[in-house]
Order: C-alpha cells, then sequence, then structure tokens
C-alpha cells in the first residue's frame, strides 16, 4: 500500500479509536483538530537558509566552524543526518517545500520560472485552519507570494548590504545586513501579530548565498586560522563521466576575481565578463562610507599580501579556497547568531517550548569538495540538506535520525505537527512519527529517494540534467540531454563518491536492481520522463 494512503488509513483508524480517549489522539490528524478545541496548537517556525552546507553546521561534526546556536537546535532537538532535496537549486527548492510535490508537479523546474501560486501550497492550509501566517526573506519565486496575511521578500536573490525588501508589494531600501533585518522583519511582525492566533512563520535567509559578503561584525573573523581542505580539493575528475568534468563550478577556474574573490582592481585578474571585474568597487559604491571603510581596511591588506605573493598552481587554488571558505562561514557566523536572536525571542514572549522550530537549507553546496563550489548534482554534498527540529513536547533532545526524510515531506510533516489533515495529493510523507521516535523510521518508510535536477542548458555552471535514485547503499544516476550517461556509486566503498563503478561487471545485477527502482520511483511520482530505460 503506498504510504500516503496508509498514513490516512492510520489517522482514520487512530481517530475512530480516540475519540473517548483525547490525550492518545496526537497522530490523529484532522480528528484531532476538530476534537483539540481547547488545546493550544503548536506555532511552527520554519527557518531556511540558502545554500548552507550541512559540513558548516558543528552539530554535523564539519570540523570547520562553530555555530553554537544551530547547535542548540540539534541538542535540544533532532539532527537529521540523511536529509535531502529533490531538486538541488533555489527555486525548484522552495516550490517543492511549499507545495509537498516534485518539481514536475508543481510545475518549478528551474529558477527561470514563475511559481503557479494559485495551486495548494501548505501555508494556505494553515491560514485556513486559523493560523496567522508570514513569510520573510529569500522567496525567489519570481510571482508574487500568495496565501500568506504577511509577506516581506527580497527581490530575486536579494542583496547582503543595505538590501531592498518588498513588503506586500510595497519595495523599501533598508540599511543594515540583510541577515540581520531579516530577523528583525521577523520580530517585528511577531511582535504585532494577532497573539490570540498560533502562528507559521517562514523565515527564509539570502545567506551564505553567493556572493559570501560577511557582515561588518566579521570581516575579520577566521584571520588567524587556516581552515582544514576537503579530500578531493584538487580531484582531477577521472572516474567520473562527462558531467563533472563540464562543470563550470571551480574555485579554481570558475571564481572570478573581483565578484567571488573580492580582490581589488590592483589584483584581480579579468575574467572578461564585463562588470563582473569591477564588482567589489561596485559593491563599494552602495555601502554606507562608514561600512565601505570597514571594508577597505578588512580586505585591503589582504589583497595587497595576496598580490605580492604571485601564487600559481596549487597554492593559487589553496589561497582561493581560503579566501571563500572563509567568507562563506563568515556569513553563517550572522546565520547563526541570528537564529539565537529568533530563540531568545520566542523565549521572551514565552512561546519557545510550543514552537515547531525547523532549521534546514534550500539544498546543500559544495565547501571545495571536487574543487567546486556551488550545488545542482546528486551527489551528496548538494543532494543531502542539514534538517534539525526542536519541539520539546514531542521530540526527545539530542536525538539523531538516520530515516531518508526529504524536503518533499516538510510541509505534510508540519501540517501533522499542527494536527491538520495533509491533502491526499501531496507526494511527500509527514515525519512526525519519526521526531516522535526518538528518530526510528516506522515500518514501511521509505528506503530510496527519487531525484530530478532540469536546469540546463542554460545555467552559468553547465550542469547536465540528470535524474536519479539513491537507497541506503547505492546511487545511479544518469545524465541526460546532449549527453546519455549513467554512473553508480557504492557508497559503503566510495563515500566521497570518486569512482564511477556503472560498467564494472561486478555491479551488473546492482545496476539492473537500481534501474528497476528508478522506474519504479518515477511511475510513483508521475515524472513523465519515465522512460525508455
Ligand atoms: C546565481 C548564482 C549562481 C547560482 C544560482 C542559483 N550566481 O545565478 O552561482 O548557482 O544563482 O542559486 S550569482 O552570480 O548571481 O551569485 S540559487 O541558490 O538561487 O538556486
Ligand atoms: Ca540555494
Amino acid at each position: 500500500m503506498d504510504l500516503i494512503l496508509r498514513n490516512t488509513a492510520r489517522k482514520i483508524i487512530a481517530g475512530a479509536f480516540c475519540a473517548g480517549a483525547f490525550a492518545s489522539c496526537k497522530s490523529a490528524g484532522k480528528t484531532e483538530a476538530s476534537l483539540a478545541g481547547k488545546k493550544k496548537k503548536p506555532n511552527v517556525l520554519f527557518i531556511m537558509s540558502d545554500d548552507h552546507a550541512y559540513q558548516a553546521i558543528s552539530a554535523y561534526g564539519g570540523g570547520l566552524n562553530k555555530t553554537p546556536n544551530l547547535d542548540r537546535l540539534a541538542n535540544e532537538g533532532m539532527r537529521f543526518d540523511k536529509a535531502y532535496v529533490t531538486n538541488s537549486i533555489c527555486g525548484p527548492s522552495r516550490a517543492v517545500v511549499l507545495t509537498g510535490k516534485y518539481s514536475h508537479i508543481n510545475g518549478q523546474l528551474d529558477n527561470r520560472s514563475s511559481f503557479d501560486g494559485s495551486q495548494q501550497i501548505f501555508p494556505k492550509i494553515f491560514g485556513e485552519a486559523g493560523y496567522q501566517t508570514a513569510i520573510v526573506g529569500k522567496w525567489h519565486l519570481k510571482s508574487d507570494p500568495q496565501g500568506f496575511d504577511y509577506w516581506n521578500i527580497l527581490p530575486g536573490q536579494g542583496e547582503y548590504y543595505n538590501p531592498e525588501f518588498i513588503e506586500m508589494g510595497e519595495k523599501k531600501r533598508l540599511t543594515g545586513y540583510c541577515t540581520d533585518l531579516t530577523t528583525d522583519i521577523a520580530t517585528k511582525w511577531l511582535d504585532k501579530r494577532d497573539k490570540t492566533k498560533p502562528f507559521m512563520m517562514m523565515l527564509h535567509h539570502k545567506a551564505p548565498h553567493r556572493t559570501w559578503q560577511p557582515a561588518q561584525r566579521h570581516l575579520s573573523l577566521y584571520d588567524d586560522v587556516e581552515m582544514p581542505e576537503p579530500e578531493s580539493l584538487f580531484d582531477d575528475y577521472k572516474g567520473r563521466g562527462t558531467a563533472a568534468k563540464q562543470a563550470k563550478m571551480r574555485i579554481m577556474d570558475d571564481m572570478i576575481d573581483s565578484y567571488d574573490l573580492k580582490l581589488d582592481s590592483a589584483v584581480a585578474k579579468p575574467s572578461g565578463r564585463g562588470w563582473l571585474d569591477k564588482a567589489n568597487e561596485r559593491l563599494m559604491e552602495k555601502m554606507t562610507p562608514e561600512q565601505r571603510e570597514n571594508w577597505i581596511k578588512a580586505y585591503g591588506p589582504k589583497n595587497k599580501a595576496y598580490g605580492e605573493a604571485n601564487l600559481k598552481g596549487k597554492d593559487l587554488l589553496k589561497w582561493k579556497y581560503q579566501r571563500y571558505i572563509k567568507d562563506y562561514l563568515r556569513c553563517i557566523a550572522s546565520v547563526d547568531e541570528n537564529v539565537g536572536r529568533m530563540l531568545d525571542y520566542l523565549e521572551k514572549i514565552g512561546e519557545l517550548d510550543n514552537t515547531v522550530i525547523v532549521y534546514t537549507s534550500d539544498q546543500g553546496f559544495y565547501l571545495g569538495e571536487h574543487g567546486w563550489f556551488d550545488k545542482r548534482f546528486m551527489y551528496e554534498e548538494s543532494f543531502r540538506t542539514p534538517l534539525m527540529v526542536r519541539y520539546p513536547k514531542t521530540v526527545k533532545a539530542g536525538s539523531v535520525s538516520d530515516a531518508f526524510c526529504m524536503n518533499l515531506d516538510f510541509g505534510p510533516t508540519l501540517l501533522d505537527m499542527a494536527g491538520l489533515e495533509v491533502p491526499g495529493d501531496m507526494q511527500g510523507e509527514s515525519f512526525k512519527n519519526i521526531l516522535e521516535n526518538g528518530g526510528k523510521e516506522p515500518e514501511g518508510w521509505r528506503q530510496s529517494m527519487y531525484y530530478h535536477y532540469y536546469e540546463y542548458p542554460k545555467n552559468e555552471h553547465n550542469v547536465v540534467r540528470h535524474y536519479g535514485v539513491r537507497n541506503k547503499r547505492y546511487k545511479l544516476i544518469r545524465f541526460y540531454y546532449g549527453i546519455d550517461e549513467w554512473e553508480l556509486y557504492d557508497l559503503e566503498k566510495d563515500p566521497k563518491e570518486m569512482k564511477n563503478v556503472y560498467d564494472d561487471p561486478d555491479y551488473a545485477k546492482i545496476v539492473k536492481d537500481m534501474k528497476t527502482e528508478l522506474k519504479r520511483l518515477q511511475r510513483k511520482y508521475k515524472d513523465p520522463e519515465s522512460l525508455d530505460i
């Protein structure tokens, strides 16, 4: 039986069983909602950052940085070590979260499409159930948000310094740093909300998206530290196919000196890409005089030293990696502080323990693994995403789950936790049960995941279309559109995905089984790409 149907059946049975025993009705969905008129509904705070790699959260043991506030969510809630996205890119991931449906169903295949906001999204169901709903920060879905009581979003990618926000259709430029301002807007709305109703807020940070511009207070953070390099920083892509080789997301060759690395014109090597070669100067023009002065004070001497060192080859890549990773982690430092601010705020208003707090990212990110930045691939670093949930009423502090949970499941899970019915056509599944059972997956929980990425040919990183399946041990990927190549990884023997074993005769049976599973998932999720294999 399909899991969605099974969940529904469970709810009906639980509802009938619980009719006279309210206390044991936790998983009864709508039945509970109608019974629970007097019970206080949980608030929901869904925090999602942009491109935050799990490798850059100390609770995940990445060994790069310290994120005390994010770690608090893991220490006081549950950390998911096997959380994944269905399509590793911003707009599509956000649409999947909102709808609980794969990209081919919700229509947001890539960042270029405009989201059809008339369709069902989980915040609308919260609104209909009497919640006050809001979305603040990065949106990136082109069309205006629909179905929220309040929205105050960044246009497109948004800016780090003195950004413009669009508040319910009205553009306003604010002075300050985006991550701080996003939190200010969130708490201001919460202050003014109707306190007789529960709230469901989506708080979406722009950080740590490219081009990683740190807050003033973090400009010199990590200056005296040498960040560890990932093993595959100098990857030569030998064991992989065309897709990895042709991708333009190499720190060495595809970062633009002025734009990505904040090198000033005295030392930046021109990329030939127009204004991008003046990006650092352009950015400073938009700053206040004080911000500009601090920026020059922080980067000036380091840029000068870089120019004098005249680095080449491996040494140059090492330098670029350090500049990149430190700026990236400086942006995370602000995210971490601002998560702390939200926790303190909720505590102050007495709602901390009555709020389901989720922290995640729209996808993972390469922090130098395979020599890369960016995402898009179904390889682990970008397919995976961080996920932590704090809700002390039902989620055990410090618990960890290895269950395959996906961004597809967020809507169904949050609805379920609020006792609201999950629409039958949502393709995700509620993992409330996993949250309440110390991270253990229930019988029948998914053992394999389906992925499909579309943004090609028009994308600056040249990552070709692909789809695939991952189970607990193997990953099968098919790259298509101009090429037709398969890759198989044995994640137990090769967790860093360095050697494609698709053509290895020892894996012939595995390939066959994985293809069968791939087909099954494509049919289950009604992907029209399914197929000719
Ligand atoms: C921008 C970035 C890309 C990035 C996409 C998608 N370039 O185009 O590096 O892959 O966004 O990112 S930038 O020059 O504008 O920074 S996403 O997270 O929004 O999907
Ligand atoms: Ca993103």
